[in-house]
């Protein structure tokens, strides 16, 4: 029975099945390397071009990645515009109203590629290797990014209000919505170092600033001295779009300023500082790692980034491939 022709047969479906499947595929970091082997330089050279008009953009970029990613994977659909079947756009979507940026940059990137390697590139790809970028740019670490990510057909913009920590978020909450994307403490420290360059609105703090939680006073883990040149930067009743460093003490590089800010009570959002001030918290330590230690912290931001990279990507045959970022082909 064993050796019978029918399981002989069957061995071999099952084989081809898990070799060719598209969704048992993997990504990998040589992807483009009959089909576009300079993709990674020429979207290096985009980012810096970006850089010099607005020192800004790599942190927008990077954040891109990380609010594509955490919505039905890492598929694009972040890039998507309302127009024929999106109705809901996650751009309009509360984390990324008025708040996310880059997405002139990614068009201008995507046309770039298309010149040199016309309808093979995804758009979901060029985030990710523009996030990479960024942060070596920023002169953080750098990685092999991992390719072959196709581009989604539909946007989710009630998932993305769902998925998308808030920054008022508890610590508890933030590490489930990291976990259901199959990401634990060690990633969230780790990536939350990103917040040591770009900036964030005075409204996505302010409710720490004078009134939190309905206390009558301020959130008592930020630091006082700190806390009165925010009260100073965003008085209530303000403009809640004026901006701020979210790392004061070196706003556009990539290091590992933010932890020790976080370990001197200066976290900017409440999402930050709970990292290291809720009492009893397995972050703590990790926080304190990274602070003391730079190297420690850009070895683990690489990791966390390639497994936030891995959050369900569409591969094979799924998806598509977008021609232009903002839109579905043939919408
Ligand atoms: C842990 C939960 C997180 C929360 C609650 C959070 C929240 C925020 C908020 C409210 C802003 C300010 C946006 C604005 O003012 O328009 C921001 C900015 C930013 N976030 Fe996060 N974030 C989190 C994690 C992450 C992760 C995982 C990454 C990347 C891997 C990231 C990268 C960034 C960057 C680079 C900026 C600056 C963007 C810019 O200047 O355009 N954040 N984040
Ligand atoms: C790749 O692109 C860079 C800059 O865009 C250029 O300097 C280099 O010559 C290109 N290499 C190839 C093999 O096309
Ligand atoms: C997004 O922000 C604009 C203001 O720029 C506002 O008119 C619109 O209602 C917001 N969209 C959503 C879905 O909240
Ligand atoms: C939208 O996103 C939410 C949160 O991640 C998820 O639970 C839901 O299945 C997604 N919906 C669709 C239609 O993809
Ligand atoms: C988180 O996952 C990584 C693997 O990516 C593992 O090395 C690390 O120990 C995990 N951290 C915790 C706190 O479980
Ligand atoms: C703080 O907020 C609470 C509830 O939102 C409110 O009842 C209280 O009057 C506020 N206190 C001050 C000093 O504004
Ligand atoms: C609020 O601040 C933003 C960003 O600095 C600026 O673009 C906007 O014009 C300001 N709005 C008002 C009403 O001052
Ligand atoms: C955490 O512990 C410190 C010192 O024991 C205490 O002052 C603080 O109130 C505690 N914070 C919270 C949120 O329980
Ligand atoms: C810093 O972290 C790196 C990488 O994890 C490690 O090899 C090194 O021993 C650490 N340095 C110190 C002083 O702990
Ligand atoms: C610090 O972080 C690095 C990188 O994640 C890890 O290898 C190392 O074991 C950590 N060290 C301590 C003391 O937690
Ligand atoms: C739009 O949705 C309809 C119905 O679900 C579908 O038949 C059509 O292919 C979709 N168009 C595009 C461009 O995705
Ligand atoms: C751990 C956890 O997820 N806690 C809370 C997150 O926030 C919602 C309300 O928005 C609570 O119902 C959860 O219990």
């Amino acid at each position: 029975m064993f050796s019978s022709p029918s399981y002989s047969l069957a061995l071999v479906i099952i084989f081809l099945a898990l070799t060719v499947c598209p969704s048992n595929a993997q990504l990998s970091a040589t992807f483009y390397s009959s089909t576009c082997p300079n993709v990674s330089s020429i979207v290096r050279n985009a980012v810096q071009q970006a850089l010099q008009s607005d020192p800004r953009i790599g942190a927008s970029l990077t954040r891109l990645h990380f609010h594509d990613c955490f919505v039905n994977g890492c598929d694009a659909s972040v890039l998507l515009d309302v127009g024929g079947n999106i109705t809901l756009s996650e751009k309009n979507a509360v984390p990324n109203n008025n708040s996310a940026r880059g997405f002139d940059v990614v068009d201008n990137i995507k046309s770039s590629i298309e010149s040199s390697c016309p309808g093979v590139v995804s758009c979901a790809d060029i985030v990710a290797l523009a996030a990479e970028a960024s942060v070596s740019l920023g002169a953080g670490p750098t990685w092999n990014v991992l390719l072959g990510r196709r581009d989604g057909l539909t946007a989710n913009q009630s998932g993305a209000n769902a998925a998308i920590p808030a920054p008022t978020d508890s610590l508890a909450n933030i590490t489930a919505k990291f976990a259901a994307v199959g990401l634990n403490i060690t990633d969230l420290v780790a990536l939350s170092g990103s917040h040591t360059f770009g900036r964030a609105q005075c409204r996505f703090f302010s409710n720490r600033l004078f009134n939190f939680s309905g206390t009558g006073s301020p959130d008592p883990t930020l630091d006082s001295s700190y806390l009165a040149t925010l009260q100073q930067a965003c008085p209530q009743g303000g403009n809640g779009s004026s901006l701020n460093n979210l790392d004061p003490s070196s706003p556009d590089t990539f290091d590992n300023n933010y932890f020790s800010n976080l370990v001197n009570n200066r976290g900017l959002l409440q999402s930050d500082q709970e990292l290291f001030s809720t009492n009893g918290s397995a972050t703590i330590s990790i926080v304190n790692n990274f602070s003391s230690n730079q190297t420690a912290f850009f070895q683990a931001f690489a990791r966390s980034m390639i497994n936030m990279g891995n959050i369900s990507p569409l591969t094979g045959s799924q998806g598509e491939i977008r021609s232009n970022c903002r839109k579905v082909n043939g919408s």
